[in-house]
């Protein structure tokens, strides 16, 4: 037996490569930027809080806005729902880790490099303000130095997205459980099972259009620019062909959750499950052929925009699907209401509203009307906070004695929902009135006298009320964190599904024997046959594990470095001047990308040279779990 290399503090979490360290590392990261986000959303709506409000100019307000959009979507929303993948798609398919525990970590930290390379804009020069969007030539001939960071951004933290999406993909396919077939697997697993196949096949085209902005912006090439042959249409249709499935990669994953946890509080087997597959999967087919909506008003024609309207609408129907089965499960059920159930309880009329809206906007003439006015932000809010943020914090509220192993109060949880949803009603609600009477969207201003004063009076004091909320959710994790609060127990909601079937938290190999899958909700199974526990599909033998390692840190710092001198590159000249050093603004890009991207390259080497075989942990080692197990 090969003795492990353990690392404590600091250091085990820089080189960690435990699916379920990687996770918590991902929510904990997501809920830092979500607080950026939330600030720079409470901004927005205290300068729209009155008429002619002179609180933050509209320079500033550009910048706050553009990174409160580009914030939520691609540092909070995403590596919070990857935080939760990672930590629950292994533990749901009886798996002792993904697939690829060291692309894992390194996804982790690309996605951080470049969350912070985006940041560093706020010091050097201010913040991208195009919009989440980064039309061109907005983007290009009318932005300052922000744009830069937005693109090598997200050009270093898609890198990490993509290799976490391949990473799901590739640990679903190979790393089930003995038994655990794809029709036999979680909703949350086939949910995320799809999103990571969007991933697949969207971020690329965003990669390839950063990469096109990049060398019109640092290199002066033309993709774009129509004075020199190029095409300002071509970004919208990149970014769009990106843009749309992305909106499901963030929703589908939360319909796996509210699935999860709609079963489990009505005490019954989810309604429809094979349904709910093949809309899920028919949902994620049509995301890529829907793109045009997000441009109706562009001039593309009336059969272009005829046949993405029909595409488009037809999306609401698989959408239906899940809302009739999510319906269906509840019906007749033992429903239990705590703060995880209410979430997903609220969160189903909640997106209905936002689908709802949606079909009114995929109708191109009426879209004309609605486009760029605040019925358009109010669409989509509904359907990102009232769904996948309500999705979210339901499963925060389901998974969090698993993942934590201590019970989060139930008492100021249920103050977090009720606030929550009301502050999310007021707030958004008014805005679809405010768009139909003209209001456009991202305007740092309006008029007084036109009848938009009380719609932005209460959607700011409803804003107040989510931020409210977000802080007795923070509140509950510090309370229920304390020394000598309650620990969790392994199953605290009698759950279904095999995450509840070992200890909270889990030991580092999840499972100390594999588990024999005998149908849907496994752990149900068993426990209506009166098992005391899942049946082991293999003896008790040695545990193997992935050694941790820092090499996927540096490997991130390596594209952290090369990224942001290109960012940089204006600025860092008169640094070096000041230290007497000439340096043009050319020299920074080669001498910074040459010697970030070359670190990258030297650890790729490292990494394929140096041969480490894990570790195994023994068998008298292994946890004796025989109290904690589950009570059937
Ligand atoms: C029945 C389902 C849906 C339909 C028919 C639909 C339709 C549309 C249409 C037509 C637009 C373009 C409006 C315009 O700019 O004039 C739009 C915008 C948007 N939708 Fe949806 N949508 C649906 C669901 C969703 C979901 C599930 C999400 C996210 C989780 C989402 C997120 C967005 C976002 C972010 C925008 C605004 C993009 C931007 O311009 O910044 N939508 N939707
Ligand atoms: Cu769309």
């Amino acid at each position: 037996m090969s003795q492990a290399k353990k690392y404590t503090g600091v250091m085990d979490w820089l080189t960690t490569v435990d699916h379920k360290k990687i996770g918590i590392l991902y929510l904990v990261a997501g809920a830092f930027f979500f607080l950026l986000g939330g600030i720079e959303a409470m901004l927005i709506r205290f300068q729209l809080m009155f008429p002619m409000n002179d609180l933050i100019g509209g320079e500033a307000y550009n910048q706050i806005l553009t990174m409160h959009g580009t914030t939520m979507i691609f540092l909070a929303a995403m590596p919070i729902l990857f935080g939760f993948m990672n930590v629950i798609i292994p533990l749901q398919i009886g798996a002792r880790d993904v697939a690829y525990p060291f692309v894992n970590a390194l996804g982790f930290w690309l996605f951080l490099a470049g969350g912070i390379i985006l940041n560093v804009s706020w010091f050097m020069g201010g913040a991208p303000d195009a919009g989440w969007t980064a039309y061109v030539p907005l983007s290009t001939d009318f932005s300052g130095s922000g744009v830069d960071f937005y693109v090598l951004g997200l050009q270093v933290s898609g890198i990490g997205t993509l290799i976490g999406g391949i990473n799901f993909l590739v640990t679903i396919i190979n790393m089930r459980a003995p038994g655990m077939t794809f029709m036999r697997m979680p909703l949350f697993t086939w949910s995320s099972f799809i999103a990571s196949g969007l991933i697949l096949f969207a971020f690329p085209a965003l990669t390839v259009g950063l990469a096109l902005l990049m060398f019109d912006r640092v290199f002066g090439t033309a993709f774009f620019d129509p004075g020199l042959g190029g095409n300002v249409i071509l970004w919208q249709h990149i970014f769009w062909i990106f843009g749309h499935p992305e909106v499901y990669i963030l929703i589908l994953p939360a319909f796996g959750i509210i699935s999860e946890v709609i079963a489990t509080f009505s005490r019954k087997r989810l309604f429809g499950y094979t349904a709910m597959v093949f809309a899920t999967l028919l949902i994620g087919f049509l995301g890529f052929m829907v793109w045009v909506h997000h441009m109706f008003t562009v001039g593309l024609g009336p059969v272009a925009n005829a046949i993405f309207a029909v595409l488009t609408m037809a999306i609401a129907v698989p959408t239906g699907i899940k809302i009739f089965n999510w319906l269906f499960t509840m019906w007749g059920g033992q429903i239990r209401f705590n703060t995880a159930s209410l979430f997903a309880i609220g969160f189903i009329p909640t997106f209905v509203m936002g689908g709802v809206t949606g079909v009114m906007l995929s109708v191109p003439p009426a879209d004309y009307q609605y486009h760029d006015t605040y019925f358009v932000v109010a669409h989509f809010h509904y359907v990102i906070v009232g769904g996948l943020a309500f999705g979210l914090f339901a499963a925060a509220f389901y998974w969090w004695p698993k993942i934590f192993g201590r019970m989060l109060s139930e008492r100021l949880g249920k103050w977090t929902f009720w606030t929550f949803f009301f502050g999310f009603h007021f707030t958004f609600f008014p805005q679809h009135f405010l768009g139909l009477l003209g209001m456009p969207r991202r305007y740092f201003t309006y008029m007084p006298g036109q009848g938009l004063e009380l719609g932005n009076m209460i959607s700011t004091i409803g804003a107040i009320g989510m931020a409210v909320g977000s802080f007795l959710f923070i509140w509950n994790i510090i309370v229920s964190h304390r020394k000598g609060a309650e620990q969790a127990p392994a199953d605290p909601w009698d759950g279904r599904t095999l995450e509840w079937s070992i200890s909270s938290p889990p030991p580092e190999y999840n499972f100390k024997q594999s588990p024999l899958v005998r149908g849907i909700d496994t752990l149900w199974l068993e426990k209506m046959a009166g098992n005391k526990n899942v049946t082991p599909a293999e003896p008790l033998s040695d545990i193997h594990m992935p050694s941790p390692t820092i090499v996927p840190l540096f490997m991130s710092i390596g594209l952290f470095i090369a990224g942001l001198s290109l960012a940089l590159r204006n600025w860092l000249p008169d640094v070096f001047q000041n230290a007497g050093i000439e340096a043009s603004a050319t020299t920074v890009v080669y001498v910074g990308a040459g010697v970030g991207i070359g670190i990258t390259l030297i650890c790729m080497l490292i990494r394929s040279l140096y041969d480490d075989h894990g570790y195994h942990i023994h068998v008298d080692e292994l946890e004796d779990d025989g109290d904690k197990g589950v009570k059937a």
